[in-house]
């Protein structure tokens, strides 16, 4: 199975970002973490990005918070699909990285979550692998029934709350 590359542009991210390798370990789909940042460590960046996809790599996620610029300049360096990651938090709560990730010039997309949507990138980049991965769709199935179920039961713990 291809890895997932989970990107974060500081320490300072990863409790939020946390929450998406713990989804990849869910669905069983290996991946490697790492900080780098668009502005204190460009170089690097553009090295990772540029060989992600001959490094085995299928999906890159991206998570950056305020002037958040490193989905955008890791999906300048590769075809490969990135999955922004929005991070709250600095004196817009996010509004700014909101933007910075989503509003990307035509040809070079960053599909954006939403803001601290870690789980949801995770989600994304398992659909994203699981066009070519039958066994990986199957877990997605699986888990969408889970979810279903749930909801379900919490519908009946309502009905009898509210009799
Ligand atoms: C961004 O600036 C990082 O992704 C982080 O969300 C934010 C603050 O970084 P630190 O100053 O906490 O390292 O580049």
């Amino acid at each position: 199975m291809k890895k997932v590359a989970v990107l974060m542009g500081s320490d300072s991210d990863w409790p939020t970002v946390r929450a998406a390798c713990a989804q990849l370990d869910a669905f069983g789909i290996p991946y490697e973490a790492h900080i780098m940042s668009a502005h204190r460590s460009p170089a690097q960046v553009a090295d990772f990005a540029s060989h992600a996809r001959k490094n085995g790599f299928g999906v890159i996620i991206c998570a950056a918070g305020m002037a958040a610029h490193l989905a955008g300049a890791v999906a300048a360096n590769t075809t490969l699909p990135v999955v922004g990651i929005p991070i709250k938090g600095g004196a817009m709560d996010g509004l700014d990285a909101l933007l910075a990730t989503v509003q990307m010039p035509s040809g070079i997309p960053v599909a954006t979550v939403a803001l601290d949507g870690a789980k949801n990138a995770a989600v994304l980049a398992a659909q994203i692998l699981a066009v070519s991965d039958g066994d990986l769709a199957g877990w997605l199935d699986a888990a969408r029934k889970d979810m279903a179920a749930q909801i379900e039961e919490k519908d009946a713990t309502l009905q009898g709350e509210i009799r």
